[in-house]
């Protein structure tokens, strides 16, 4: 199989059959082999129906029903572990974003051998104070802290090879960084390609303000994780060794202070140095403990249900 669309959605029931239609047009003028895979993540409105509807008469056309809404992420998780084309595509739901361009991002990853494509939305269709500013600030903050040089992290529209998929794990609110989990997972030749943006045709956004304060905090977690990830000692165990030797210089300071050159002044509890002291030696130990505590929950296996699946169609 050439290509699998991977369509994470959350109440678009008005612009599926549009979409549907779309990229059939565009696979059979190309006459690629491929599968649709929408993942319904427990919406509300009447988009697994229509899914069903058009799996019912199409068997391209596979389907994965949460139970509830469990995020983005986890969908593209599902979808990435069902997906079997040789290159995945994923792309929203809303028809924002142009199925046309699927030949080309198919090519690249086929004939140039990128490992990724991700989709630029050069030229937006939003309001530039909601979307496009915070966006802007967004990418800058994340092409900063990762290694990663897109200019457009969060595009739905994105190309991967098979090998790619099947390798990240993508989780939390991580979709916006999946180049940066398959650069982390060593896949380095991760292209752009400027993609067509429509506005909105049909229902409203699901994304407030908030996705760029939780974006943000993301971030943070990717940044450590891809430096201190497999190894939480060398971060935990320095930041615990330097405030435990400042805190120990302190009481090294207060007590031959006290015994030698002092001993009838303060008190060493009416002293300031006597508290820096005790409170960098306790958060340097706590620093320690972190360490000691990530390595362990390094070792011991992590495995964890995140989603679960109500039905499926036209897969097993
Ligand atoms: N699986 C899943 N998909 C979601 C969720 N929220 C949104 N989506 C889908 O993600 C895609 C992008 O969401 P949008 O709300 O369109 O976000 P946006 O394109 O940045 O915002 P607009 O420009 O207002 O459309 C759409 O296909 C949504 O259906 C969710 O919680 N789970
Ligand atoms: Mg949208």
């Amino acid at each position: 199989m050439n290509i699998s669309v991977v369509i994470p959605l959350l109440n678009e029931d008005e612009s599926l059959r549009e979409l549907y239609d779309w990229i059939v047009s565009v696979m059979q003028s190309n006459s690629f082999s491929y599968e649709i895979l929408f993942i319904d993540d427990g919406s509300t409105d009447n988009s697994w129906q229509v899914i069903h509807e058009l799996s019912k008469t199409d068997p391209d056309v596979k389907g994965i029903r949460f139970l509830k809404n469990f995020g983005k992420s986890q969908a593209l998780h599902a979808g990435f572990a069902a997906a079997k084309g040789d290159v995945v595509i994923t792309m929203d739901a809303d028809l924002q974003d142009n199925p046309e361009e699927i030949p080309e991002l198919y090519h690249m990853i086929t004939k140039e051998n990128f490992d990724l494509i991700s989709g630029w939305k050069k030229k937006r269709y939003d309001s530039v104070l909601s979307k496009n500013l915070p966006s802007k600030l967004f990418n800058w903050a994340a092409r900063r802290t990762s290694s990663v040089k897109l200019h457009d992290f969060n595009c739905g529209l994105k190309a991967y090879s098979n090998a790619v998929v099947k390798h990240i794990d993508v989780y939390g609110e991580m979709h916006r960084y999946i180049p940066v989990l398959a650069k982390n997972a060593g896949f380095t030749k991760i292209g752009e390609k400027v993609v067509q943006h429509q506005a909105r045709k049909y229902g409203k956004t699901k994304f407030g303000m908030n996705r760029f304060i939780n974006g943000f905090l993301d971030l943070l977690t990717i940044w450590f994780i891809s430096r201190f990830g497999r190894r939480p000692m060398h971060l935990f165990g320095a930041l615990g060794v330097i405030m435990f030797i400042i805190g120990f210089g302190f009481a090294l300071y207060l007590g031959l202070d006290k015994l030698f050159f002092n001993p009838s002044g303060r008190l060493i509890t009416d002293r300031p140095q006597f508290y820096l002291s005790l409170s960098t030696m306790i958060i340097g130990s706590q620093f320690f403990i972190a360490g000691f505590l990530g390595e362990l929950i390094l070792r011991s296996k992590r495995q964890q249900q995140r989603y679960f699946i109500k039905e499926d169609l036209n897969l097993s």
